[in-house]
């Protein structure tokens, strides 16, 4: 019989000294199957097979006593020589049949995929499992073919799911370790199929102790990521509430309102020098508890205290992107909102290395920008988007258009995405809306963009319990920052003492804390505002 295989962590063996070093391999398989790794490919790519054999036979002692199976990458040979579980298979090595016929219906045969077309025709092939990849470009493989992303993952599993072969069991590589493993499973999760383990080669061994990573890894692939609790696993359960409507989105704004004035929640920013003033200010005026600190090794201390994180990158440094990635790393790690304003991001060749670091440095609750932001971090082709400095454009998209590429980018991160301008678009892949409160004069004072990012922050940080779960809708907390934000904006604009923008900006802050006051008070007719 068939032995059923527990795919959730998969160690991929190296043994050239980059990776390896001067370890034992059979000693590191042995202490990583002792931490959790529950499947063991043997990869050799440069030995004769009289050593591969030899080798193989000493694995295969480790992993029958420990009760996991075995495969062979490549060598169909090399397995039935030493009769192990099965063979790994690359779109290059010997055809899946072939295979069959020679190790029998109940070896594991596993096959690399890296697109739609040959994920689909491996499972109709009968592939016990795939190794989709690969997800992130990575030094242990230099010929790796595509790179993929979480996006990319999530299209090849939605296509299984959708060519019938849901029950092929999937793993991911390429890149994949501890501080990201988690989003990527959250993040390539499809309606109706997700990944059934990791697989990892440098994260196991090229450590100093392969039982711990083992260990920790097992963890983080069994238990729900932090910053998703209370956030749905699976996005299908999403679509029920697709319908939910702008009412009553509208209906939780008041709650947030709230919960930030009684709660008072910190917003840690890493933000840029121009707007750090006025961001606390903002903070404050909404009656948040705010702190400017730009030095990562507070983050982790930082992040207990029940907050979220604002990584604004207006003025990235080498060292000032190290410092957001340790912090978003310990963020993640405490299941505390992060919101990214990735600002100025398609202006140089620096910022999109930043972006795309950033992006790839952990889960980010909520992205918020402009048009040109925005569309940076969506492209794949960065350079397709030339910004001149960082202040918002014109926007040259009608709003049909940016709410289109809004919903693509939130759905492809499994986060919420904040397009700012005239109209403000807004969306979590499967709702978007469209608000235009707010008023011109915002765009003619500095950080207006930046200190919305500071608000987001700190109506996530209020709507995320302390022990995970959410109390309300993300979508409807960054909705809420939102209108308190442009309502404030409009009301100032207005009053007799504001001829223009310096004037504008202690009565916004007035009118910031002026709506905080009356929602608590009840004062406010919230549904009327928002009109
Ligand atoms: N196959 P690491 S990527 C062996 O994309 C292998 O098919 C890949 O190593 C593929 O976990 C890869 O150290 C190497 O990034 C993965
Ligand atoms: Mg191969």
């Amino acid at each position: 019989m068939k032995p059923s295989v527990d795919y959730s962590v998969y160690l991929v063996t190296d043994s050239t000294a980059a990776i390896l070093g001067d370890a034992d391999l059979a000693q590191v398989v042995e202490a990583a199957v002792r931490g959790g790794t529950t499947v063991v490919q043997y990869r050799e790519k440069n030995s004769d097979t009289g050593a591969l054999i030899e080798t193989a036979k000493r694995l295969l002692q480790v992993t029958r006593r420990l009760g996991v199976p075995l495969l062979i990458n490549d060598r169909v040979d090399v397995a039935l020589a030493i009769g192990c579980e099965g063979v790994h298979i690359g779109q290059d090595d010997i055809d899946i049949a072939s295979s069959r016929r020679l190790l029998g219906p109940d070896a594991i045969i596993g096959v690399t995929a890296s697109t739609k077309e040959e994920a689909i025709t491996a499972a109709a092939a009968g592939a016990d499992y795939l190794g989709i990849g690969t997800v992130f470009a990575t030094q242990t493989k230099d010929n790796s073919k595509h790179i993929i992303g979480t996006a990319g993952l999530r299209s090849i599993l939605d296509s299984l799911a959708e060519a019938g072969h849901g029950a092929t069991a999937t793993v991911c590589i390429g890149g994949i370790n501890a501080s990201n493993v988690q989003r990527v499973l959250y993040q390539s999760a499809a309606p109706s199929k997700h990944l059934d383990g990791v697989a990892v080669v440098s994260a196991i061994v090229a450590v100093a102790d392969p039982e711990a990573a083992s260990r920790n890894l097992a963890t983080l692939v069994r238990d729900p990521p932090p910053f998703a609790s209370g956030l749905p696993l699976d996005p299908s359960s999403t679509a029920g509430s697709a319908s939910i409507s702008a009412r009553d989105i509208l209906a939780e704004v008041p709650g947030v309102i709230r919960a930030v004035a009684e709660t008072a929640p910190l917003s840690h920013n890493m933000t840029n020098l121009v707007v750090q003033n006025f961001s606390a200010n903002v903070a404050l005026a909404i009656g948040a508890s705010p702190i400017m600190a730009n030095y990562a090794e507070e983050a982790a201390d930082l992040a207990r205290l029940g907050g979220a994180l604002v990584v604004n990158m207006g003025t990235v440094t080498p060292d000032g992107l190290e410092n957001y990635l340790q912090a978003l790393r310990a963020y993640n790690a405490a299941g505390r909102p992060v919101v990214y304003d990735p600002v100025g991001a398609g202006a140089t060749a620096v910022r999109r290395a930043a972006v795309r670091r950033i992006m790839a440095g952990g889960y980010l609750d909520v992205i918020k920008g402009n048009e040109g932001e925005i569309t940076t971090v969506l492209g794949e082709d960065a350079t397709q988007v030339q910004q001149k400095g960082v202040d918002s454009a014109p926007s040259g998209l009608d709003v049909t258009a940016r709410a289109r590429l809004v919903r693509r980018l939130a759905a492809r991160e499994r986060n919420v995405v904040l397009m700012t301008g005239a109209i403000d678009v807004v969306s979590d892949g499967t709702r978007t809306f469209a608000v235009s409160n707010g008023h011109p004069l915002m765009g003619e004072v500095t950080g207006t963009g930046c200190a919305l990012g500071t608000t987001v922050s700190a109506f996530l940080a209020a709507q995320r319990r302390p022990n995970g779960g959410e109390d309300g809708d993300r979508l409807a907390g960054v909705v809420a920052a939102l209108l308190h934000y442009e309502i404030a904006a409009e009301r100032a604009a207005v009053r007799s003492d504001v001829q223009g923008p310096g004037t504008f900006v202690p009565a916004f802050l007035d009118e910031l804390a002026r709506i905080r006051r009356m929602t608590v008070e009840g004062d406010l007719k919230w549904l009327e505002a928002a009109e």
